[in-house]
């Protein structure tokens, strides 16, 4: 399924006394049995590892930990595990119920605090019991996010996954490259950038300027041509490219001059793996199949001024999807931090590639389309889609390109697996798995 070392993984692990609900709430995460739920305190005895991918977050590696407070000989062997288990922790999860909050709460808070670990405190079981206002207002003004769940009705557990999110260390939420693990050493990339009327004046746009920059720290070199120039450029190069990035308005006339064994895909397509999720937005972009007359797509641009042209989300997308589904759509548009309440109003979210934007707000996008059952696409996976050659620019992410692929099939879009291995590297994996 997925390739990521465990050591590269964001290792988040669930404290909290016996019987508080830590397995419970690790389940209603990942929507799978990891650990085994029991009304009997003391059940996990060991700290039970489960790698997986946690949307929006990526490659995590959850830990249940036995409660810290048990006792007897059996006891003192757990709690030196899940001592162990507090110091490799990159994320802790504090769970805890109504009125048990006391010295163990607070020697776990002392504990991740000397380590500098981030951590969210969880109320569970908040179906049986209030937690009350005092405990979560002391927390919040000690600067530790608090959450409220109840892992059996399944409450909280969006709202426990965007604090997870908010606190995540930078280094696992920014991806480590653009292009640059595409592309190795003494590779070369071409680079495709339309010099027209909607071309900022005297300079390039900045996922341009990052994917230069990107090759140049991967020892990589490219070559930067207006489409025009491509087909020449690319004849007199003594060996095909490794990789063709395009505009995703040129798209159709640099499939057409690129050769069909070398890899392509836009500059836009290579925004939603670097500052979204790819993964999640192709399984979104699956959903222009099912538009229908009269239904709203949300046109969102992630700030106000769109440099690759004033008409890319006002005209050409919403011309291209009338023109591939043949429905009459609704087009609204939003900018900037203006996000719509009403999400679930939507059929579908096309989102701009977030360039100005870290990931962390981006990701937060995707989870609150999620949250909110409404499919979630980008600009150039929509262009790519609408304008026949979706597989050809999935072509440089094979895991993304085999899920698209599954999906075709009849079997339903949720029964396929997510693999997640397109996910750029960090320079140590990219060191250990050769690309
Ligand atoms: N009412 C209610 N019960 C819950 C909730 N979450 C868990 N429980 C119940 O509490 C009991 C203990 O849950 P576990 O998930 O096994 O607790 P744990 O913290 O993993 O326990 P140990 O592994 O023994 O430390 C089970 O009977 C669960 O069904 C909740 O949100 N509400
Ligand atoms: S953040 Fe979005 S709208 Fe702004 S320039 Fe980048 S892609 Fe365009
Ligand atoms: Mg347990």
């Amino acid at each position: 399924m997925t390739t990521t070392p465990k050591s590269l993984r964001l290792q988040i692990a669930f404290f909290g006394r016996r019987n508080v609900g830590k397995s419970s709430l690790l389940n209603a995460l990942t929507r799978q049995q990891v650990s085994i739920v029991s009304p009997v305190a003391g059940t996990t005895t060991d700290p039970v590892e489960k790698s997986m991918e946690l949307l929006p977050l990526g490659p995590v590696l959850f830990i249940d930990t036995a409660g810290l407070d048990d006792t007897g000989e059996l006891g003192a062997l757990r709690v030196q595990k899940t001592r162990q288990v507090l110091e490799r922790a990159d994320l802790a999860v504090l769970v805890t119920e109504a009125g048990t909050w006391g010295d163990f709460e607070e020697a776990i808070l002392k504990e991740l605090s000397a380590r500098k670990t981030p951590l969210v405190v969880v109320f569970n079981k908040i179906d049986a019991a209030s937690t009350g206002a005092a405990l979560p207002a002391t927390l919040a003004g000690q600067k530790i996010r608090t959450v409220k769940t109840s892992a059996v009705l399944g409450k909280g557990i969006m709202e426990l996954r965007q604090a997870l999110l908010d606190v995540a260390p930078p280094d696992f939420i920014d991806s480590p490259a653009i292009l640059g693990d595409l592309v190795g050493p003494g590779e070369m990339a071409v680079l495709v950038v339309p010099i027209d009327k909607e071309a900022p004046k005297g300079r390039l746009i900045l996922p341009q300027v990052q994917s230069i920059r990107d090759l140049l720290d991967s020892d990589a070199y490219c070559l930067v041509v207006k489409e025009r120039e491509l087909r020449r450029a690319l004849d007199q190069l003594k060996t095909p490219p490794k990789l063709v990035v395009t505009d995703s308005q040129a798209f159709l006339k640099v499939a057409a001059d690129t050769p069909r064994q070398v890899p392509m895909t836009s500059f836009s397509i290579l925004m939603s793996r670097f500052k979204g999720d790819l993964l999640a937005q192709v399984e979104g972009t699956l959903a222009i199949e099912r538009l229908r007359e009269g239904d709203r797509v949300l046109i969102a641009e992630a700030c106000s001024h769109h440099p690759i042209g004033e008409d890319i989300g006002r005209v050409k997308i919403p011309r291209w999807l009338t023109q591939y589904t043949g429905e009459k759509l609704r087009f609204e548009h939003s900018q900037g931090r203006d996000f719509p309440e009403n999400l679930a109003d939507y059929q579908l979210v096309v989102h701009c590639g977030a360039c100005m934007w870290n990931r962390r707000e981006m990701l937060s996008r995707i989870l609150r389309c999620q949250q909110a059952g409404v499919p979630i696409t980008n600009y150039g996976l929509t262009i790519a889609y609408s304008l026949g050659i979706f597989e050809r620019a999935l072509q440089p992410f094979p895991a993304a390109l085999e899920f698209f692929r599954s999906a075709q099939n009849p079997i339903s879009v949720e029964t396929v697996p997510r693999p997640r291995t397109d996910r750029p590297t960090r320079p140590t994996e990219r060191q250990m798995v050769p690309a």
